[in-house]
C-alpha cells in the first residue's frame, strides 16, 4: 500500500502525526526543534530553590531517546543511581504522546504522579500547557514540579551539583565539563548538536528533497570531521571522556540500527568509519554504559511511532551490530 501526501493524512488519525508536524514548522521543509520550556537548576547549596538532596529528584525518560539517554549515562557515571530515581515511558508514542505502561519490557507505570500520559505531568505543573511534551523531564518530588526538561542542562547539574551524593569518591572526582576543556567542549557541541545530534532528525524529518539534501550532506561532512579528530585522539578532547563524548555517543549508538534506514542517513554507516566505530565500542564497553543502551526500545520507538515517514510502522529486522567486539583504542592518548 502506498499512501502519498493527502491520502496518508486521511488514512492515519491526524493525532499520530501531530508530534512530528508540530516540530516541523519551517516553510522550506526543514525540521525545526522547539526550545525546552522548563529551565530551572539544581544547585549544591539550594540557592536556586532546588537543592541537591537524595531521593528528591526523579527523571522521566525514554530508553529510545538520545537526549534522555545522555541523562541516564551521566547519572550512572557519577554514581547517582540511589539518589535520582527514574521512570521509563512506553517506547511507542501513541495518539496522546508518551504514555506509561508496565506491559512492555523495562517500561514502568508512573508511580509518582499516577499519570497515564506524560502530558498530564506537564499540565499538572502548568495547567493548559500546550508546548512540547518531551523527555527527559526532571521532576522535583518535594515541590511537585518540573525542574528542567533540557538534557544539556540536566547533565551539567548531574555532573557538578550532586558532588556530596556520588556513590564513590572516584565518581565524585569525575568531571565531564572541566574548566580547562570548557572552551573546546563548547566548540565541539556547537557543531555536533546541529549537524549530528539534531542533524539526523533534520535529515529524517525533512519534508522536501532540498531540506533533506542539505541536512544529510552536512551530517556526513561533520561525521568525517569527527572521524579525523578520532584518528588522532581517543576521545574528542584527548584521553578523557567529557560531556561532548556523552552527547555524541547517544546519537552514534543509534545510527546504524535506526538512522541509516529510518532517517535515510545512509551515505555511510558508523561501521564504515574505523575510528568512530572503535570509539563507539570503546564508550559502550565502559563500565555502566551498556546497561543504559536498549536497542529494542530504540528500534521499535522510531520505526513504529513515526508513521509519517514509516506509514505502516513495520520495524526492520536489523542490522546485527556487535558493540562488544574488541577495539584497540585503549593505548591512544
Ligand atoms: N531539547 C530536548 C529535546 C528532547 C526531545 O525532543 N525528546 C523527544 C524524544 S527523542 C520527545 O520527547 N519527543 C516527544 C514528542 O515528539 O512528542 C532535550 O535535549 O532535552
Amino acid at each position: 500500500m502506498f499512501l502519498p501526501g493527502k491520502q496518508l493524512f486521511n488514512y492515519f488519525p491526524k493525532i499520530y502525526i501531530t508530534n512530528i508536524l508540530k516540530m516541523s514548522t519551517a516553510k522550506s521543509g526543514e525540521f525545526v526543534r522547539r526550545a525546552s520550556a522548563f529551565r530551572n537548576h539544581i544547585t549544591a547549596d539550594g540557592s536556586s530553590g532546588f537543592k541537591a538532596e537524595p531521593n528528591r529528584y526523579h527523571l522521566y525518560v525514554s530508553l529510545a531517546c538520545p537526549w534522555a539517554h545522555r541523562t541516564l549515562i551521566m547519572r550512572k557515571l557519577k554514581g547517582l543511581e540511589d539518589v535520582i530515581s527514574y521512570t521509563v515511558v512506553d517506547w511507542l508514542i501513541g495518539p496522546k504522546g508518551w504514555n506509561f505502561t508496565d506491559k512492555k519490557p523495562k517500561c514502568t507505570l508512573d508511580n509518582l504522579n499516577n499519570a497515564q500520559y506524560m502530558r498530564e505531568i506537564y499540565q499538572k505543573v502548568e495547567p493548559g500547557y500546550s508546548g512540547a511534551v518531551t523527555v527527559p523531564c526532571l521532576w522535583d518530588k518535594k515541590t511537585s514540579t518540573i525542574v528542567n526538561n533540557e538534557s544539556s542542562e540536566i547533565i551539567r547539574m548531574f555532573n557538578s551539583s550532586f558532588q556530596e551524593l556520588c556513590k564513590t569518591d572516584k565518581q565524585r572526582k569525575l568531571d565531564f565539563y572541566p574548566e580547562n576543556l570548557r572552551e573546546e567542549i563548547e566548540e565541539l557541541n556547537s557543531w555536533i548538536y546541529p549537524y549530528i545530534n539534531n542533524g539526523v532528525y533534520r535529515s529524517g524529518f525533512a519534508t522536501t528533497q532540498e531540506a533533506y539534501d542539505t541536512a544529510v550532506r552536512a551530517l556526513f561532512v561533520h561525521l568525517d570531521k569527527v572521524e579525523e579528530i578520532l584518528s588522532r585522539k581517543r576521545y574528542l578532547t584527548g584521553n578523557t571522556l567529557t560531556e561532548a563524548d556523552i552527547r555524541l555517543f547517544t546519537t552514534l549508538v543509534r545510527f546504524d540500527t535506526v538512522y541509516v534506514g529510518h532517517f535515510k542517513c545512509n551515505k555511510k554507516r558508523i561501521m564504515d568509519y574505523p575510528n568512530i566505530w572503535g570509539y563507539v565500542r570503546d564508550i559502550y564497553q565502559m563500565e555502566g554504559i551498556a546497561e543504559t543502551v536498549d536497542q529494542e526500545h530504540i528500534q521499535k520507538h522510531y520505526q513504529a511511532s513515526h508513521l509519517k515517514i514509516n506509514p505502516l510502522g513495520i520495524v526492520a529486522i536489523g542490522p546485527d551490530v556487535d558493540f562488544n567486539s574488541p577495539h584497540s583504542r585503549k593505548d591512544r592518548t
